[in-house]
């Protein structure tokens, strides 16, 4: 009796959402850096065991939008739940609950109540607190979310990751495995190079920079014992452009080397890496260059 099924797993941004994918397949396929609103996509996570097949999907956080990017991040994360089996709605247990908890929980409670059956409350890093503090945390994420289905994880130590497993096995329906059991995941080598640019300059930059970028890769040559990759990162102000460039190129070159570091130990293969930066002013609010980036 094979089981599998669909999970999405929601909450605003910084959560631990792409974090807690990576720990279940045991692979690093969606970024992860301390900033909010990094993830941009949908990004599915295959896990395979002999109970049957579970399909995570990362979303981006939902937050509030001050760009049609924005705008449509939330929407793709609102409508992965629609033809989910099970949803994981992430709370963190070292912050205060804040307005986008209660938005999500009106959206549960008020508008779609209908979902509350397929719903677990997951307290999300149970490491940042001490026994004490985080049992006056669950009661009080308990009494806040009205709902009785809450479990505490650590995606850090792993804490619960088993025991949860489990417990969506359990919910599963009985199904045909969605992908072969050697798929991890439905995004490409091409995003996950694109992400890992991405995550660099987030890591390595400040104030509105991480927000103002999208990276595209403009040459992608997977050869057999090395990767040629070509890649321009697009900002939306010309000043951003000089920042991220560096005097004299030092930061340019500093996100290159650690951007190709990374990527070289993703594919185990030797590579070179060339980075771009264009202008595309305003390319937040401009539909068809959101089409054109993937959002
Ligand atoms: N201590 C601790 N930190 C965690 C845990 N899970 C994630 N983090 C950290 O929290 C930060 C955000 O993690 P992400 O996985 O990027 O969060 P996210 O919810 O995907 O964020 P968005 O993509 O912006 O929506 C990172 O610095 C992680 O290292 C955890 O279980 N314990
Ligand atoms: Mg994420």
């Amino acid at each position: 009796m094979i089981k599998s099924g669909f999970i999405s797993i929601i909450g605003r941004p910084n959560v631990g959402k792409s974090t807690f994918l990576n720990q279940i397949i045991a692979a690093k396929i969606a970024i992860v850096t301390n900033k909010p609103q990094t993830t941009r996509n949908q990004i599915k996570g295959i896990y395979n065991d002999d109970r049957g097949q579970m399909i995570f999907i990362d979303t981006p956080g939902i937050h509030k939008e001050h760009h049609e990017l924005g705008n449509r991040l939330n929407n793709i994360a609102w409508s992965s739940l629609k033809n989910s089996d099970q949803i994981l709605w992430f709370i963190p247990a070292n912050e205060i609950i804040g307005l986008y908890e209660n938005k999500i929980k009106d959206y549960f409670h008020k508008e779609h109540a209908n979902l509350l059956k397929k719903l677990i409350v997951i307290i999300t890093k149970s490491d940042t607190l001490t026994k004490d503090a985080l049992v006056k945390k669950e009661e009080e994420i308990k009494e806040f979310v009205q709902h009785n289905n809450v479990t505490t994880i650590s995606a850090l130590t792993n804490f619960n990751l088993e025991t949860l497993k489990s417990q969506l096995f359990d919910n599963l329906p009985e199904a045909p495995l969605y992908y072969p059991i050697d798929e991890i995941t439905d995004v490409n080598n091409k995003f996950i190079t694109q992400e890992i640019i991405r995550e660099t300059i987030i890591e390595k930059t400040r104030e509105e920079i991480p927000y103002s970028i999208a990276v595209i890769i403009e040459k992608f040559d997977n050869k057999d014992n090395y990767l040629f990759i070509e890649a321009k990162i697009i900002v939306d102000k010309d000043s951003q452009k000089g920042i991220l460039i560096g005097k004299g190129g030092k930061a340019i070159k500093d996100i290159g080397i650690d951007a190709r570091k990374k990527i070289t130990d993703f594919f185990e293969k030797k590579v070179t890496l060339k980075l771009l930066v264009k202008v595309i002013k305003n390319w937040r609010n401009d539909k068809s260059k959101l089409n054109q980036l993937g959002y």
